[in-house]
């Protein structure tokens, strides 16, 4: 069994998508086994994204993260760091398969969304980030 970290960002949550994409994981197999909703401070958000500090985008994205509360879940299933990634798509609404998460709803390539963790080495790092081992259930 593996472990990810999602977010349903501040747009999903402000847009009322925290039901749609909650749903495409228990459709698909993926168990939800923490949840809570928090709201990130900018210090927050730049350790968060410190790997994109470089990028042209990362004042507007860690402004975005900040505008409003975020649920960041830990999903468990199998293969589901991969899983998660493509239920997602494309980081580009524009580019990702129909049927993704993405393409269904996202609205700018910024405004996306979700995020997933792309490798079991930031699963580790992004799920310490938000959670603590009391926060993890066994089901
Ligand atoms: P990912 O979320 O698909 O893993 P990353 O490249 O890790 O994509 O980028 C993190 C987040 O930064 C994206 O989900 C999106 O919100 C934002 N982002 C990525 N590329 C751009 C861009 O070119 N312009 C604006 N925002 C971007
Ligand atoms: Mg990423």
């Amino acid at each position: 069994m593996e472990r990810t970290l999602s977010i349903i960002k501040p747009d999903g949550v402000s847009r009322g998508l925290i039901g749609d994409v909650i749903k495409r994981f228990e459709k698909n197999d993926i168990k939800i086994i923490a949840m809570k909703m928090v709201h990130l401070t900018q210090e927050d958000a730049e350790k968060f994204y410190a790997v994109h500090k470089e990028r042209p985008f990362f004042a507007s994205l860690t402004e975005f993260m900040t505008s409003g509360p975020i649920i960041p879940m830990i999903l468990e299933g199998e293969n589901v760091i991969e899983k998660n990634r493509s239920l997602m798509g494309a980081t580009n609404y524009k580019e990702a398969a129909e049927g993704t998460i993405r393409r269904d709803f996202a609205t700018d390539i910024e405004k996306n969304v979700v995020h997933g963790s792309d490798s079991p080495e930031t699963a580790a790092v992004e799920i310490a980030f938000f959670f603590n081992q009391f926060e993890m259930n066994e089901r």
